[in-house]
């Protein structure tokens, strides 16, 4: 593989680990668990693997020789900076434990489970992936191991290859499934454990015990390197407003991060629209004065952040999209007339005279391209895929809309606006420091869990502001991290999201700068992430986590 000279340096790079698990390691049980919700449903979904103890590994010995054993991992879902370092963590630590001890790759995610497609990762593959970003050491996907026939597909594959245990690198849903993968494997005595360990860039995957999924920090760095960029530029030409839309699926958790880093004129925040039950209109509204009463400074220039599932958020278009999912679902009379409609004018017509009077005004209100967004793109389950709408085009359209308005009432005021979409930029990032360190031990430390024996646990790694040779290594019973919520119309154990909180410290700090930063340029350029140099460049860990540890 051709290798650029920033990557033949990057991967001599060492990760950083805790102190405890420099040496030997000892392992410390704490008391029983119980689920954050709905604690007696939940046992009965998992009554082998609910109530464990939270684990630590501390310096020490048990005085354990542990036998040779080979393990699988598989990549799940969305590509997340260090993923490949977790790998790298797992595969050292399992050599440590027993130079025999195997590592196999299941190809293209948990669908390499089922199919029986995999590779054995030796070191020479594996020194070829540290410290490099994407998912391409293996492949990920997005199959959703949830059958019963899928589960036992896997234990033929782990049997002829003397697999173990299972590490799952995933989101909530994938440790969902790996949790329930774990409690079938535990009942019908596989004698195969599995293991998760905490991925998204969306940063939705975290608690108490998990204070961060990982790619959060290096994909939050990227986009704000990107941010600061754009904010320079349009502080320099002095002509452009930019509307920045950023990945994060739900969660806000990256545009919030984002703006504690570099601090836009605005930033929504989907929790809070839809906590404040603010329609479209009032957004716009909102955006419109800022955009006015910076002219009137002379800064005819800005930079907004819109999050990418703002629309579902908004109570209004929530509405509205679901009306139009039953009005265009497959094989329903009002669908077969849309399709059999020629013009777009007809159409849009069509679904205006159609749904009910609110949702009629909102879809009349949007512009015609979002309008007609609306009723085209949808997934296989006949949804609207709501990731495609471009927000960031709708929402510049209503603001020129809206100005419009007040120039026809005498307002003088020039608005050009330019559009952005960042996710895909920062997924596959080379990981910033943190991720390299905190991904190692993520990996490191899942190979101590299934060593020891381990099953249905995530791997965790907290104090993670401090140094990393301070960090605490240990895992977390996946369970106690569920609470029970309705799932295509079933209620289900699942591993509960974390959407921003608006108690919380991170979005409070926001709140209270908002108004200043909205009107008076105070842009802060982040520059790009710092592989070598000093370590309070280099090794910061993201305003969120600094924050939510109350540092
Ligand atoms: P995961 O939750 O699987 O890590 O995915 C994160 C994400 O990047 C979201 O932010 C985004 O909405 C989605 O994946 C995009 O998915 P796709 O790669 O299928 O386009």
């Amino acid at each position: 593989m051709l290798k650029s000279i920033f990557q033949l340096e990057r991967s001599k790079y060492a990760p950083k680990m805790p102190k405890a698990l420099s040496g030997s390691v000892k392992v410390v049980e704490g008391g029983r668990t119980n689920s954050i919700a709905d604690q007696q449903e939940i046992q009965k979904f998992f009554p082998g693997t609910y109530g464990m103890p939270i684990i630590t590994f501390e310096a020490g010995s048990d005085g354990k020789s542990y036998p040779g054993l080979n393990v699988g991992v598989i990549l799940s879902g969305g590509q997340a900076p260090g993923g490949h370092n977790v790998i790298s963590g797992i595969f050292d630590g399992l050599k440590k434990l027993n130079p025999s001890n195997k590592l196999y790759g299941f190809l293209g995610g948990p669908g390499g489970l089922v199919d029986h497609k995999y590779i054995e990762l030796t070191s020479d593959i594996i020194d070829e992936y540290r410290n490099t970003g994407g998912f391409d050491i293996i492949g990920s996907g997005r199959t959703k191991l949830e059958e019963t026939a899928q589960f036992d597909k896997g234990v033929e594959i782990c049997n002829k290859l003397g697999i173990r245990a299972i590490v799952v690198i995933g989101g909530d849903d994938s440790n969902t499934n790996a949790c329930v993968l774990a409690e079938y494997y535990l009942s019908k005595n596989t004698g195969i454990q599995v293991i998760g360990c905490p991925k998204t860039i969306d940063g939705d995957l975290k608690n108490e015990m998990i204070e961060a999924s990982f790619g959060f920090d290096t994909a939050c760095k990227t986009y704000c390197e990107l941010i600061g960029n754009i904010m320079r530029d349009s502080n320099s030409a002095k002509k452009y407003w930019h509307f920045i839309k950023l990945m994060g699926r739900s969660a806000s958790h990256i545009g919030l991060e984002c703006a504690l880093q570099s601090h836009p004129n605005v930033c929504l925040i989907s929790e809070e629209v839809a906590e404040k039950k603010q329609t479209l209109e009032q957004i716009v509204n909102d955006i419109t004065d800022i955009v006015v009463k910076r002219a009137q400074n002379n800064e005819t220039f800005g930079v907004a952040l819109i999050p990418e599932g703002l629309v579902e958020f908004i109570p209004e278009m929530k509405v509205l999209i679901s009306e139009l999912n039953d009005l265009l679902a497959e094989g329903h009379a009002p669908a077969e007339k849309f399709q059999s409609l020629t013009t777009n004018t007809e159409k849009r017509d069509f679904v205006i005279d159609t749904l009910s009077p609110q949702s009629s005004r909102v879809y009349a209100s949007l512009p015609n391209g979002i309008a007609r967004q609306l009723t085209l793109d949808r997934d296989p389950h006949g949804n609207v895929q709501v990731s495609r709408i471009e927000t960031e085009r709708l929402l510049i359209e209503m603001v020129e809309k809206r100005l419009a308005e007040l120039r026809r009432n005498g307002l003088k005021i020039n608005f050009s606006a330019q559009n952005h979409f960042f996710g895909y930029e920062g997924r596959c990032a080379a990981p910033s420091n943190f991720d390299s360190d905190y991904c190692y031990s993520l990996g490191f430390v899942a190979s101590l869990l299934i060593a020891n024996g381990k099953t249905g646990y995530l791997s965790s790694i907290r104090n993670t502001t401090a140094p990393a040779s301070e960090w605490i290594p240990g895992g977390v019973p996946i369970t106690m991290m569920m609470n029970m919520e309705r799932r295509h119309g079933e209620m289900k154990p699942v591993i509960q999201k974390a959407l921003v909180s608006l108690d919380g410290a991170p979005f409070k700090a926001f709140a209270e700068k908002r108004d200043e930063w909205a009107i008076k340029t105070s842009f802060v350029y982040p520059g790009p992430i710092q592989y070598w140099g000093p370590s309070t460049v280099c090794d910061a860990p993201t305003r969120t986590l600094i924050l939510e540890s109350g540092k």
